[in-house]
């Protein structure tokens, strides 16, 4: 029996959508911090929760009779700049709360890092999966404390904590909230829209990206996983792809030929994005877990295309 965090959050409100799918609906307990409607709330047990509160955490994880914790709750990067002690209360409060609840009621554990635990010292092309990680934003200090502090509950208290470090992340169901790439997902909807996107990051920016399917389906791969046959646990890299703009423009014209691409950056996500890796090596996560992937550029493209012109 899983319990969630962030469940309505754009990796949370898939992420759930698929552990109903596989585990049954009842099994699932989400809980995010406001109630929306939506299939999160609808098809299965949901409870509000704020990661800040430990005592609530605590009780309904043990009267779900929860085996396993998924701590998806988090502010992303360009938020996390804008408020970055906000930023560090809630990643660390929340996470280390959620590490708590887990040691105490011995839970199976996941929580996601990013590509954002690396910076502008971090080798860029082909980023190995143990480097130097110097990360210049808020977030990436989140992320790289998240990655040394889940090692640790593994280490010192035997916790089963297990993590992936994510690229950035393209869905169709919840637009994602407050993320430097979110300009992967946007330009889907204002190709649909409007025919046109003016991008907040600049042309050959390169940045590690995944189709949400894919990325919730290494969740669910790596928590399968012997655990014997991890030598990382807490932080490996995964990637599907690695683009820049023009080249995301150039997929959705196979489709709307007539799409126009225009930049106005935006300095402080440019400058994030900037300090982050063109694309990462994935090859521990093949070689530990047998992570794989289904959606390249294209197929991505094709996909998003037609599931937001059935949303919109
Ligand atoms: C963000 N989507 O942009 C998140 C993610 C690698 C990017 O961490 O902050």
């Amino acid at each position: 029996r899983i319990i969630v965090t962030g469940a309505l959050g754009q990796i949370g409100s898939e992420l759930i959508m698929k552990l109903r799918d596989i585990y049954g609906a009842d099994n699932v307990l989400a809980t995010d911090i406001r109630l929306t409607d939506s299939l999160v709330t609808t098809s299965g047990p949901f409870e509000l929760l704020d990661v800040m509160d430990a005592d609530r955490m605590h009780a309904l994880a043990k009267d779900f009779g929860a085996d396993t914790m998924m701590h998806m709750a988090a502010l992303l990067s360009a938020t996390a700049e804008e408020k970055p002690l906000l930023a560090w209360n809630l990643n660390m409060g929340g996470l280390v709360n959620a590490l708590e609840t887990s040691r105490e009621l011995g839970l199976q554990f996941f929580t996601p890092s990013s590509i954002g635990a690396f910076g502008p010292s971090t080798p860029k092309q082909n980023t190995p999966q143990d480097t130097l990680q110097r990360p210049t934003t808020m977030y990436g200090v989140n992320k790289v404390a998240g990655e040394l502090l889940c090692d640790y509950y593994f280490h010192k208290f035997g916790l089963d904590t297990r993590g992936v470090r994510f690229p950035g992340l393209v869905s169709y169901v919840t637009p994602p909230g407050g993320g430097t790439t979110d300009y992967a997902v946007d330009i889907y909807y204002k190709a649909l829209e409007e025919g046109k996107y003016t991008s907040y990051i600049e042309q050959d920016t390169f940045m590690d990206m995944m189709y949400m399917p894919d990325a919730v389906q290494a969740i669910i791969d790596l928590m399968e996983a012997d655990g014997s046959k991890l030598e990382h646990r807490n932080a490996f890299n995964v990637t599907a792809m690695s683009f820049e703009p023009e080249q995301i423009a150039a997929s959705i014209r196979k489709h709307i030929p007539s799409f126009e691409l225009s930049y106005d950056v935006d300095p402080v996500r440019q400058g994030i994005a900037n300090s982050w890796p063109d694309a990462i090596d994935a090859s521990a996560a093949k070689n530990e877990w047998g992570f794989k992937t289904l959606y390249d550029l294209d197929a991505m493209t094709e996909d998003m295309l037609a599931k937001l012109t059935q949303k919109v």
